[in-house]
C-alpha cells in the first residue's frame, strides 16, 4: 500500500493517537476523529491530552506537516482504524459498545475498495460480530468490496512509539481478501513481522498476552504473600528461582492496575466461564492484593498512637502519570477513608491530584513513621535502605536495599 493514502483514525486516545501521529508522518494523510471537542482542539494547534514519550513532538510535526488533523466528525477515507476503549460493565462484562457507536458512525462514510481495521482489544467475534454486521447492515459488501480485519494493538505505555514499530503485529480479516489488504498495510510502515491470521484468533491471541501476564504477576502476587508469613525475602526468592534456565517469575506488587491487564483477562472468562479457571483465579488473587497491603498497613500502624504514613506513588506502575484501575491510589484512598493515621502522599509524575494533596517525596519521607513504597518510580528506585532505617518500610515493590 502505498504512502499518501488517506486514513480516518477513531478514537484518538493512548493508542489512537500515538497511531495517528505516527502515520502522519510516514507519509500517509491521517485524520483523527473523536468525541470530545478539548481533544480535538488541543491535536488541532499541536498539542497533545495524554502523557507519553516522545508524542509531543511527533503529533507536532505531523499537525505542522498538514499531515495529521483532527475533528468531530468522520470523513472520507482508504483505510479506517478504531481504536476506542473496550472496558467492563458490571460483573465484568465486555462492553463492546464503543466499538459499535464507533463503527456506526462511519458506516456512511466507508467505500467499495476500503479497509476497516479494529484495533480496540475485543472479546473473541467482535470484529465479525460487532464491526462486519454493522457494516453489512448499513448495506456495505462486506463479503467482496468491503475489507475488515482486526489488527490488535501491543504496545507497552511508556514505550508506545518504539513498540508501534517494532513490535510483531497479528493481522486476522473476516475472510483472506480482508487479511491481505490489512497486512499488505501495516507491512508499508511496521518493522517488526505482519503475521497473518484470522480475526479471532487475532482476538484471543491478544487477550492471551494480557492474561499470561496477569498470570505470571499473580504467581508472583500469590508467593509474596506466602513469603510474608514465612518471614522469606520474596524479591531474593525469585531472582533465585528465576536463576533456572527455564523459569521466568515477574514481580510482585500491591496489585495489577492498567486499563490492560486488569480488564482483558475478564473478556476470556466472559466467553468462556467454566474453562477459564486459571484465569479467573489470576484476576481474583492480583485483585485482592491491595486489601492485602491494606490491611498489612493497618496492622503496622495499630503498634503507633495515629502515626503518619508516608505513601510513595499512585500512578498504576512506573513512570507513567495513568491512574486507571491503579491499586496504589486504591491503598491510599482506603487508608484516608478507614482514618489509618496521618496520610501523606507524593506522586512525582503529577502536578496534582483533585482529592488528594500531593507534596514533594523527600518532604513525606521527613515526615512519615511508616513508609509505604507502592509505584517504583525513577526518583524512588534511587532510595537507599540505610538513609530510611529511622521509617518503618513496607516496600510492596521490593526495590528498596
Ligand atoms: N506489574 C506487576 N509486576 C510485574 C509487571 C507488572 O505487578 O512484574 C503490574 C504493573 O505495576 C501494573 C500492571 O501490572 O500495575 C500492568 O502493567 P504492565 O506494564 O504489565 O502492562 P500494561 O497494562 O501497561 O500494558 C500491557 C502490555 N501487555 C503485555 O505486556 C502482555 C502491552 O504490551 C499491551 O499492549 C497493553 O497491556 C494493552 O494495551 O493491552
Amino acid at each position: 500500500m502505498s504512502a499518501n493514502k488517506k486514513v480516518c483514525v477513531v478514537g484518538l486516545g493512548y493508542i489512537g493517537l500515538p497511531t495517528a501521529s505516527l502515520l502522519g508522518t510516514k507519509g500517509f494523510s491521517v485524520y483523527g476523529y473523536d468525541v470530545s471537542q478539548r481533544v480535538v482542539d488541543t491535536i488541532n494547534r499541536g498539542g497533545i491530552h495524554i502523557v507519553e514519550p516522545d508524542l509531543d513532538i511527533l503529533v507536532k510535526s505531523a499537525v505542522q506537516s498538514g499531515n495529521l488533523t483532527a475533528g468531530l466528525e468522520p470523513c472520507e477515507a482508504d483505510v479506517f482504524i478504531i481504536a476506542v476503549p473496550t472496558p467492563f460493565r458490571e460483573g465484568h462484562q465486555p462492553d463492546v459498545s464503543y466499538i459499535e457507536e464507533a463503527t456506526k458512525r462511519i458506516a456512511p462514510y466507508v467505500k467499495a475498495g476500503n479497509l476497516v481495521i479494529l484495533e480496540s482489544t475485543s472479546p473473541v467475534g467482535t470484529t465479525e460480530n460487532v464491526v462486519a454486521r454493522i457494516l453489512r447492515e448499513a448495506g456495505h459488501d462486506v463479503d467482496e468490496d468491503v475489507f475488515v480485519a482486526h489488527c490488535p494493538e501491543r504496545v507497552l505505555p511508556g514505550r508506545i512509539l518504539v513498540e508501534l514499530i517494532e513490535n510483531d503485529r497479528l493481522v486476522g480479516g473476516i475472510n483472506e481478501a480482508s487479511t491481505a489488504k490489512a497486512v499488505e498495510f501495516y507491512e508499508s510502515f511496521v518493522r517488526g513481522d505482519v503475521i497473518a491470521t484470522n480475526a479471532r484468533t487475532a482476538e484471543l491471541a491478544k487477550l492471551t498476552e494480557n492474561a499470561f501476564r496477569d498470570v505470571n504477576i499473580a504467581f508472583a502476587n500469590e508467593m509474596s504473600l506466602i513469603c510474608d508469613k514465612e518471614e522469606i525475602n520474596v524479591g531474593e526468592l525469585i531472582s533465585l528461582a528465576n536463576r533456572h534456565p527455564r523459569v521466568n517469575i515477574l514481580q510482585p506488587g500491591p496489585g495489577v492496575g492498567g486499563h490492560c491487564i486488569a480488564v482483558d483477562p475478564w473478556f476470556i472468562v466472559a466467553g468462556a466461564p467454566d474453562l477459564a479457571r486459571l484465569v479467573r483465579t489470576a484476576r481474583e488473587v492480583n485483585d485482592a492484593k491491595p486489601g492485602w497491603v491494606v490491611d498489612k498497613v493497618k496492622r503496622v500502624a495499630a503498634k503507633f498512637h495515629r502515626p503518619t504514613i508516608g505513601c510513595l506513588g499512585l500512578a498504576f506502575k512506573a513512570d507513567v502519570d495513568d491512574l486507571r484501575e491503579s491499586p496504589a491510589l486504591h491503598i491510599v484512598q482506603q487508608l484516608i477513608r478507614d482514618g489509618v493515621g496521618e496520610i501523606l502522599v507524593s506522586e512525582p509524575n503529577l502536578e496534582e491530584h483533585p482529592e488528594i494533596p500531593l507534596l514533594p517525596h523527600h518532604e513525606v519521607i521527613k515526615k512519615a513513621d511508616i513508609l509505604l513504597l507502592l509505584v517504583d518510580h525513577k526518583p524512588f528506585r534511587k532510595l537507599k535502605a540505610a538513609e530510611l532505617k529511622e521509617k518503618i518500610l513496607i516496600d510492596t515493590r521490593g526495590i528498596i536495599q
